[in-house]
This record gives structure tokens, sequence and C-alpha cells, in this order.
């Protein structure tokens, strides 16, 4: 009887270790990123990884080049980086849209609040310009990622409209298309 009940344990144990690698390695997507500026899409500066886990979606960034402090960080809605046109003017990363928001908030309230879906934590650029610490956004799978792109932005992000539309993270200056 012992003996059944160790087989059975081991198992089961077994199947635990069969299982978890698969969830977490086929959920992982890698996206490249570049700089963006009026002229369009400029250098590559590295990449970030998504990946899900049972807390949420891992973002883990692997970028250099940037410039140090906190950046406002999204999921925009449109899988383009390039320029857009506002007044006849040439805006960086414009061709990207607005903040992901499937279920239509119209408000910017970060990753913990119950506006855009696409609201992140910031992204962490250290002094010598390289962003490797990974962010947790507990709303988010892959799954309604594809064919949206990941955005930073030059300034900071206070999960609010106010004082500043959008967390105040104005001008557009990293991007990158999420694919498949
Ligand atoms: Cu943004
Ligand atoms: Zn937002």
């Amino acid at each position: 009887m012992a003996k059944i009940l160790r087989l059975a344990a081991l198992a089961a144990l077994v199947t635990v270790i069969a299982l978890a690698p698969a969830y977490a390695n086929d959920h992982i997507v890698t996206v490249d990123v570049n700089l963006t500026d009026s002229r369009g899409i400029g250098p590559a500066v590295g990449t970030v990884t998504l990946e899900d886990t049972r807390y949420g979606l891992v973002i883990t960034p692997n970028l250099t080049n940037l410039t140090p402090g906190m950046h406002g960080f999204h999921v925009h809605s449109n899988p383009a980086c390039g320029i857009g046109f506002k007044q006849g003017e040439p805006v960086a990363g414009l061709a990207a849209g607005g903040h992901f928001d499937p279920f239509e908030t119209g408000v910017h309230e970060g990753p913990y609040g119950a506006g855009h879906l696409g609201d992140l934590p910031p992204l962490f650029v250290a002094e010598d310009g390289t962003a490797t610490t990974p962010v947790l956004a507990p709303r988010l799978e892959t799954g309604f990622l594809h064919n949206r792109s990941l955005m930073v932005h030059m300034h900071g992000d206070n999960f609010s409209d106010e004082p500043a539309p959008l967390g105040g993270g104005g001008p557009r200056l990293a991007c990158g298309v999420i694919g498949e």
C-alpha cells in the first residue's frame, strides 16, 4: 500500500514538472524596439520579452541608449511605430495610435486601475541608459496583444489624466510592434 502511494505521489510530481515549463515557454513573445522621432523609426535599442505567468504579464526589457529615469510605458492600439501627422506636422510614433483600451474606458489609470488595459508600470532606465528591470501587468496576457505596439515615452507616468493627459509621458521615445 505504501509503495502504491509513493508511486502515485511520484506520478503526480512528474505530471506537475512536465506541465509547468510548457505553460511558461509557450507564452513568451519577443518584441524588437527602436527609437522613434519625427523623421520616423530610428536605431534599434534592444528587445522586450512578454511572458504569461499566474500573476499576469511579466515584461522584461533588455534595452540600451535610452535617457535615464522613469518612462511612461504602455501597450498602444496599432501594430505600427512610424510617424503620424498632427496639424500638418510629423509626430514621432503617432502611427501606434492611443493606449490599448478594448473596453473603451477612455481613462488612464495605470496597471492597477480600471482604465486603459494597455497601461503598464513605468520603465526604469539606469544612469548608463540601460533598462533591465522587469515589470508586472496583472490584467494582461500575451493573447490580447498580437498586432499592438509597445511604447516608451520621454517622461514618467503618474497613472492619471491630471495634471497632464495620459500620465504625462509626453513625446514617444521608443517603440516596438508586438507580433506573434
Ligand atoms: Cu503610451
Ligand atoms: Zn493609458
